[in-house]
């Protein structure tokens, strides 16, 4: 790098002057993300410390034990983000319902949907957690409050998609369309600083990252798949490496970087698969084909799914183009 010290407001207010009209509401809103994800950050890395490891004992609407640290991580991205006056709603995969904006505060244009901390079962265990965000254009009357209307659009609707990995480093990566660009946060100054430009998932995967035990429960072409990667032919550079954390955004970055496939396949225990469309699929599917891999749920891009439900869930494919694309085949039987 030049010697330069891109931070992510530097990059964002570099990469808004391509639009005239630009107002400085998404560099806001940005900004109010990177704010919630460095209060995060601190308090996930010094969990253990801080006595908010362990479990608080409700569920959430996923039916899924809740963490300290998940109720933490939403409360911060709900107080960052609501008065800022860019959201006119917001969602979360730990609430049930739409997020109203305050009415004391101003509706403004965007949309803001996350997931505030995927991969929390293993918070006590420190494997890498990470919170994933997804930013729409509002489609209802500017000045109104935003509906379930604004939060239930295609996800090739994004005007941006991003996520923090919390890990060795506290990391995002996102993309507005114009590439995929990671910063890492230097702790001593409090800034995400511009470390991995114009990332670019590698065409085909070295490795694959799938929960096996829910081999039995998977329909029979994803078993074909399954077996086709584990057998051993060196053309091919078969066998892939198996990869599998079970914190999605962890997997996910391994594999944005190294070159791989991330499935969560549907199943016999789970119909329409595990993952969420809106909090986690939509997001990272945008990101994936913005830098150059692809999305889909076996026959269709991920994008191109119109959501029915706020918690809708998907069957998830994504990663590496030429693996991606070999799944579909097997899915719809083309291959076997
Ligand atoms: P399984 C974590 O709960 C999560 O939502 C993702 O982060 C992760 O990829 C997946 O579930 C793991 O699910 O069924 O393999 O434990």
């Amino acid at each position: 790098m030049s010697g330069k010290i891109i931070t992510l407001t530097r990059h964002i207010i570099e990469e808004q002057r391509r639009f005239p009209e630009a107002t400085g509401e998404f560099t806001d809103l940005m900004n109010d993300i990177a704010f919630a994800a460095k209060l995060i950050s601190y308090h996930t890395n010094k969990a253990g410390l801080l006595g908010v490891l362990g479990e608080t004992g409700t569920i959430n609407v996923q039916g899924e034990v809740v963490k300290k640290l998940d109720i933490f991580a939403n409360e911060t991205m709900v107080k960052a983000l609501d008065h800022g006056g860019n959201l006119c709603v917001m969602a979360s995969e730990e609430e049930e319902d739409i997020i109203p904006i305050p009415e004391e505060y101003p509706y403004g244009k965007y949309v803001c949907m996350f997931d505030p901390l995927d991969g929390s079962s293993n918070i006590d265990a420190n494997v890498s957690v990470g919170t994933i965000f997804s930013i729409y254009r509002r489609i209802t009357p500017d000045g109104t409050p935003g509906t379930l209307e604004d939060c239930l659009q295609p996800g090739y609707k994004q005007v941006c998609a991003g996520y923090v990995v919390y890990g060795s480093s506290t990391m995002m990566v996102f993309t507005t369309g114009n590439g995929v660009h990671g910063f890492t946060l230097d702790p001593s100054y409090g800034e995400f600083v511009l470390s991995h430009p114009n990332i670019r998932i590698p065409e085909k995967a070295k490795i694959y990252s799938v929960n096996e035990s829910n081999f039995d429960y998977w329909n029979e072409n994803i078993k074909k798949y399954i077996r086709y990667v584990k057998a051993t032919d060196k053309e091919t550079n078969r066998p892939l490496n198996s990869r599998y954390i079970g914190s999605l955004v962890s997997d996910f970055h391994r594999n944005l970087l190294y070159g791989g496939i991330f499935l969560y396949p549907a199943s016999s225990k789970a119909p329409e698969g595990k993952l969420r469309l809106l909090y986690e699929a939509n997001p990272l599917a945008m990101i994936v084909e913005h830098a150059g891999g692809k999305a889909s749920n076996g026959h269709k891009d991920i994008l191109q799914i119109v959501p029915e439900k706020l918690h809708q869930r998907v069957p998830l494919f994504i990663g590496s183009k030429y693996d991606v694309e070999m799944v579909e085949d097997f899915m719809q039987g083309k291959r076997g």
